[in-house]
């Protein structure tokens, strides 16, 4: 077998042809479905050698049963089919290709191309699935109106939907019937998208800004009919935000989503037909979390906002995903920002990059916003590309300013309407609307790795300056051994210690404002600031205005200082983090030294006077008092020692709770309520505040909080109060608590596959030592499936990525775990596989047993006969 081999990007050429527009007939049956495709074909005025050339298709697990060129059958030694392509040696200059193929959806595990969801016929044509169901140039550069028909049994699949306008519609002998779509807008094969099935629908509509009214339709299973409210109010929302705030309309006159059950990712933005994983869709209070109806706002928009970004304007080839991923994401974010709590959303989506993209950035498989080469497309829908890419765009905009950056976007969208463009083009508009020179900073796209500054600062009495020096430098990453500084915007204060109030700085004889910019674009520099009346402590990276580690000599008292006193609530925030972690430093190496534990009594009064204060936001409140994460923790680490690092923050959370129980209490008290439940900022920030207190009580199984913890369970109010209790519960030392819990929770949700993933997600994350053996356990449970990319997640995936103490059994037992299931999902579903493998591929972070066991895991897998998914991945995390 020869070893699967790369795509680079400096390989790109435009193809030699070029799809103007594409009739498609599906004549569905799960065995056998038929697909007939006319494709408009003419050659692409840019390649000087199209007339020599021949028609290349790509296709894969394609049966082929006819091919004529302008209506006239090909002879076979006219056309070559390989595994992965068709050849047509000669064409002429512009003709019509017919083709007809069967395709099996019932046999579709992968979940890519025309799969079976539930007895239900759906698609996923990102990035290179639409090779599954047709011949065709399965490449974003390739655009094309869209002309669907569907043919469907009528009982089975009284609903046919695709792409555009539906056209047509009739009965067709046989009990069969059929729908014709027709998408005026041209696109990428990528964007295609149908559905088949026995669904019902929500229907509601949204008024342009123009005045053009749209029909706006969720599709679902007709239980699940009474949980798209919120999605469907979340996407009027989108609508209206995508239009104030980017000037942007809607473009057809009907808008569709479509939950499927299984489903690889969150959703997918086909043209006026977005399909969701169930999960990402639907809420209900009963049953989903108040962070589970944040996600599907997000997703939803975020899905919505792609019609432009992605859409409209598209990527030129696959190397470009993060134009639209990254755009998209910045989009999303600044939606979710404005309709809740901004400071806790950048919180919350800081906390998560930090730990996730970081540990990315820093492992095998870390690559740049816009890698140079790829074996499998699929392995680079990275939290590199999505969220780094968001990062990067979050800085151009602040580095623009909103007005340029919006005339940036403005010409972006105008320029290249219909095209299929890459990062400069967009970054180029950036720059021209802006007159700023964004040259140095295009290295953010193509160095991977995370820079780390460090700082240091002096104050100079005597001159009134205060002198900062900031140093840069990224680390060496696969393939990427030297980096160049890049440009990176600092945003800062100097907090005075006698006032506690941001001073004005001067730098350079220009008064700067309390609240300032500084370029890093060496790779060291030095600022001085004049005219600084006290001594102040520097609020470093503001907001997080860079996707970097900053190092500051901060000591303890510096950080209680800026808990209290930073006008940034982020940094106020990560004050607080930074406080934690240098106790929780401490009591790792106690903890190792087998020396007693000794708490610090700073973080208690840090904590004392959180608890204390006059706070209107009770949102960032309960983000203060909740301690870094394991994994968080652990990218601090030089080397992870995970027994080390549960014991030192369990150690924390317990100190904290005997010292503050009191509080707790009252915050508990202080924030329960029986209103009822809304999915609103206010609400949402009580519950959390009053679950991070129950947290805390239960972290030393108060009497009094495991009363609360049972009565809040019991009372099933709503799914977040329900799901926390039970997980504190569960999480408890105590099987009387847990298990009655867990029983009456799987009677009572037996029915509902996305409530049961939460008790499995529950159960597995337990940071008992027994949890394995009930892995495996629930592994033949019949509510779960390793044909279900949600349950594999939930099981599987919570257990390996969330219970760092378990899976890295000194026996190596977590590991073979998970490459068993490994090697049985390389064959079922590739994509999955090639992703829930991501802990294994983080050995060496690790000592030297657990990388050896690690290690041979991976080879275990390696032996196998691999996808090029997990191929890439395994190479590359056994590379040396
Ligand atoms: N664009 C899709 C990604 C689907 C790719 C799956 N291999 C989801 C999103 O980012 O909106
Ligand atoms: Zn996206």
């Amino acid at each position: 077998m020869s070893a699967p081999q790369p795509t680079y990007l400096h390989d790109y050429q435009p193809p030699a042809h070029r799809v103007t527009h594409t009739e498609l007939t599906f004549d569905l049956a799960p065995g056998a479905t038929r697909v007939k495709a006319r494709l408009h074909v003419e050659r692409h005025p840019e390649r000087d050698d199209a007339a020599e050339s021949p028609l290349t298709l790509d296709g894969e697990q394609l049966s082929l049963k006819a091919i004529a060129i302008d209506g006239q059958p090909l002879d076979p030694d006219e056309y070559r089919v390989s595994d992965t392509q068709l050849i047509v040696h000669r064409v002429p200059e512009r003709f019509l290709l017919d083709t007809e193929v069967e395709i099996a959806p019932e046999a579709n595990t992968a979940l890519e191309g025309l799969y079976q969801s539930n007895g239900m016929y759906c698609t996923q044509c990102e990035a290179e699935g639409f090779r599954r169901i047709t011949y065709y140039p399965d490449r974003p550069d390739v655009m094309a109106t869209f002309s669907t028909t569907l043919i469907g049994d009528a009982q089975r699949e009284p609903v046919l939907l695709s792409n555009g306008n539906p056209l047509e519609r009739g009965e067709l002998p046989g009990g069969r019937h059929f729908v014709t779509w027709e998408d005026p807008h041209p696109k990428p094969c990528y964007l295609f998208a149908l559905v088949a099935g026995d669904l019902e629908k929500v229907e509601d509509s949204f008024t342009t800004v123009s005045g053009r009214e749209v029909v706006l339709q969720i599709w679902v299973e007709e239980e699940n009919l009474d949980n798209t409210d919120h999605a469907m109010a979340s996407l009027k929302r989108a609508m209206a935000w995508d239009e104030q705030t980017y000037g942007r309309e809607y473009d057809l006159d009907l808008f569709m989503i479509v939950a499927v059950n299984d489903f690889n990712m969150g959703a997918m933005e086909n043209k006026g037909l977005n399909i969701f994983n169930s999960a990402a869709v639907l809420t209900h209070p009963q049953t989903a979390t108040d962070a589970a109806f944040q996600r599907v706002e997000g997703i939803v928009a975020h899905e919505y906002f792609h019609n432009w970004s992605g859409n409209r304007v598209t990527c030129r080839d696959w190397f470009q995903l993060s134009l639209k991923e990254g755009f998209t994401v910045f989009r999303d974010q600044c939606f979710s920002a404005d309709t809740n709590s901004a400071p806790v959303k950048r919180i919350e989506d800081v906390a998560f990059f930090r730990t996730a993209q970081f540990a990315e950035d820093a492992g095998p498989t870390a690559h740049p916003i816009r890698p140079d080469h790829y074996i499998e497309i699929t392995n680079f829908y990275t939290l590199t590309i999505y969220e780094k890419g968001a990062e990067v765009v979050r800085m151009l905009r602040n580095l623009v300013g909103w007005e340029a950056f919006r005339q940036g976007s403005d010409r972006y969208f105008e320029r290249f309407d219909g095209q299929a463009v890459t990062i400069e083009d967009f970054v180029d508009c950036m720059a021209e609307a802006s007159g700023l020179d964004l040259g140095q900073f295009m290295r953010w796209y193509s160095q991977a790795g995370t820079p780390e500054i460090d700082a240091h600062g002096e104050y100079d009495y005597a001159k009134s300056e205060y002198h900062l020096t900031l140093r840069q430098r990224t680390p060496a990453t696969p393939g990427q051994p030297d980096k160049l500084p890049l440009h990176i915007p600092v945003r800062l204060g100097l907090v005075g210690t006698k006032s506690g109030e941001d001073l004005r700085m001067t730098l350079d004889g220009e008064v700067i404002g309390k609240d300032a910019v500084v370029h890093l674009r060496e790779d060291e520099q030095h600022f001085v600031f004049t005219d600084i009346a006290e001594a102040p402590v520097p609020s470093l990276l503001r907001g997080f205005s860079a996707p970097v580690k900053l190092r500051f000599p901060y000591s303890r008292e510096d950080l209680a200082f800026l808990l209290t006193h930073d006008s940034d609530g982020f940094n106020r925030w990560d004050a607080g983090q930074r406080l934690a972690l240098l106790a929780l430093d401490d009591l790792i190496a106690a903890h190792r030294n087998g020396v007693e534990k000794v708490m610090d009594v700073r973080v208690v009064e840090a904590f004392r006077g959180l608890l204390h204060a006059e706070t209107d936001d009770k949102a960032v409140l309960a983000e203060m008092l909740t301690l870094p994460s394991e994994a968080y923790i652990a990218e601090q680490q030089p080397l992870v020692d995970v027994d080390a690092i549960h014991a030192a923050r369990t150690f924390v959370k317990q100190s904290l709770a005997m010292a503050l129980r009191d509080d707790f209490l009252r915050v508990y008290h202080d924030n329960a309520s029986d209103a009822p439940y809304a999915p609103e900022p206010e609400q949402i920030a009580a519950r959390s505040l009053k679950n991070v207190a129950l947290s805390y009580l239960m972290s030393i199984e108060d009497e009094e909080g495991i009363e609360l913890a049972q009565r809040q369970f019991s009372a099933g109010h709503n799914m977040t109060d329900v799901r926390c209790a039970l997980t504190l519960l569960t999480h408890s030392s105590r099987g009387d608590l847990a298990d009655p819990a867990l029983r009456l929770f799987s009677e009572k949700w037996a029915h509902d596959p996305l409530v049961m993933d939460q008790w499995f997600s529950i159960q597995v994350t337990r940071p008992q030592s027994d949890v394995l053996e009930r892995v495996t356990f629930l592994m033949d449970h019949p509510a779960f499936s390793l044909k279900n990319p949600n349950r594999v997640r939930a099981l599987i995936g919570a257990f390996a990525g969330q219970n760092r103490v378990n899976f890295h059994r000194i026996d190596g037992a977590g590991y073979r775990l998970l490459a068993d299931v490994v090697i049985e999902l390389n064959r079922l579903n590739p994509e999955i596989a090639a992703r829930i493998i991501t802990p294994l591929t983080r050995w060496q972070r690790f000592d030297e047993q657990r990388q050896a066991l690690m290690k041979a895991e991976l080879e275990r897998i390696r032996a196998e006969e691999l996808s090029p998914n997990v191929f890439e991945v395994v190479e590359k995390a056994l590379a040396e």
